[in-house]
């Protein structure tokens, strides 16, 4: 029986990660930066012109963002943290800011340590209705600035280094020298690419957001999607 348990356990973690990994394919092919190819799930068999074997190259496993696990400093009803990893583009993470300056701030967690350099971002995708606004169909919760911390342990935490923001077309998506990023007002999916970190937490904290034509919501932040993209490195097991 737990034979069997553990079989169906892996293939569900192997479904998930093919899910999450395409996403993010489709992602790269949309910046138009990188081919995102590692994750192909076929070995590669193709013969090379000489016809020669070709070595076996060991490709690290992908490593999944634990869906089960997300942890925000305020979440509205409805709207927890755990749909910014459900690898559902239609639920979101809404933050309830209280005002009191208290940061604004997302977890997630791998579901074990992996090398990790980057992390796909996408705001809540539907518009909120308020008949009080002027503009009652707005886009609101959309991060304009952040800063994304790792940690291996949850506890010890340091800032990565922004590199590159794909899949931003208002040229306002920068990794920034201060460690920090901007994105642009906008609900497209962004991938924000920074130096490779070993880690198996994720902090997004949120620097600034934008609502537009409501300012009293402009504290809020939202994300439909908040991914990782790792792999498990390939390490050297000492023999004992
Ligand atoms: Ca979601």
């Amino acid at each position: 029986m737990k034979k069997l348990f553990d079989k169906q356990n892996k293939y569900g973690i192997r479904k998930l990660s093919i899910g999450v990994c395409s996403a993010v394919i489709g992602l790269s092919l949309l910046g138009a930066q990188t081919a995102y190819a590692t994750e192909a799930s076929e070995p590669s068999s193709q013969p090379n012109s000489a016809g020669a074997a070709t070595p076996a190259v060991e490709t690290p496993e992908p490593v999944m963002v634990d869906s089960a696990y997300a942890e925000a400093s305020s979440s509205k009803e409805n709207a927890p943290a755990t749909n910014a990893v459900d690898a559902d583009i239609n639920t979101y993470w809404e933050s309830a800011p209280t005002g009191d300056g208290e940061a604004t701030t997302l977890t997630v967690k791998m579901s074990e340590v992996a090398t990790v350099d980057k992390v796909t971002y996408t705001p809540r995708q539907v518009t909120t209705q308020d008949p009080s606004s002027p503009n009652p169909k707005h886009h609101a919760g959309l991060l304009t600035k952040g800063q994304i911390d790792y940690s291996l342990n949850g506890t010890d935490w340091e800032p990565v280094a922004p590199t590159r923001i794909d899949g931003d077309s208002t040229g306002r998506g920068v990794a920034n020298e201060d460690k920090t990023f901007s994105l642009g007002a906008n609900n497209n999916t962004r991938v924000i690419n920074f130096q490779p970190v070993k880690a198996q937490y994720l902090r997004l904290t949120a620097l600034e957001s934008w609502a537009n034509n409501l300012p009293a919501r402009s504290g809020v932040v939202t994300a439909a999607q908040f991914i990782p993209s790792c792999v498990k490195p390939i390490e050297e097991t000492p023999q004992v």
